[in-house]
């Protein structure tokens, strides 16, 4: 019974696999930022930009500035180029708390996200963008771990079909 041990190991490597994905290496950190948090500045930074301990992957990025008036001021969508993840900023508007929201692929492949705070002390003669329609982990981002789940169990379903679809020859 060849087959049946070649589907077995098959069987007992995969869910070892899916069980592995849960505890690999730890997540991205991050390490720095423009602007800083708490930061108090007197105009808007060119880009926003924040740095990781290590390169992220480039999947799902999101980076967004939201000003005291509830409307988005990045400039751009966000770029990832290894370590850093960047958008346009430039002016900005009213006085007041920014809130910069990221969300990025860590490294190792699981989402990670946050936000800094950093205050404009002077009015700026910036445009706006949109009204900002929430934070952008609000579509509980990142790479959902169900359809994983779903393959392994195709294959785990369907190696043992073909492990046992055929009677013992013996
Ligand atoms: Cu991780």
């Amino acid at each position: 019974m060849n087959r049946m041990r070649t589907a077995l190991v098959t069987v007992i490597a995969l869910l070892f696999a899916v069980v592995g994905m849960g505890t690999a290496s730890a997540h991205s950190v991050l390490v720095s930022s423009n602007p800083e948090d708490g930061a108090q500045l007197a105009a808007g930074p060119e880009n926003v930009s924040l740095t990781f301990n290590e390169a992220l992957q480039e999947t799902f990025p999101a980076l967004t500035v939201v000003g005291p008036d509830g409307n988005l001021w990045t400039k751009s969508e966000p770029q990832v180029q290894g370590a850093t993840i960047s958008a346009q900023l430039g002016e900005l508007g009213p006085v007041g708390d920014y809130t910069i929201a990221y969300r990025v692929t860590s490294a190792d492949g699981h989402p990670i996200s946050g936000t800094i705070t950093f205050t404009l002390t002077e009015e700026g003669s910036g445009t706006p963008g949109d009204a900002a329609s929430g934070d952008p982990d609000s579509d509980s981002g990142g790479i959902p771990v169900w359809p994983f789940l779903v393959v392994a169990v195709i294959v785990v379903v369907g190696g043992l079909w073909f492990a046992l679809r055929k009677p013992r020859e013996h």
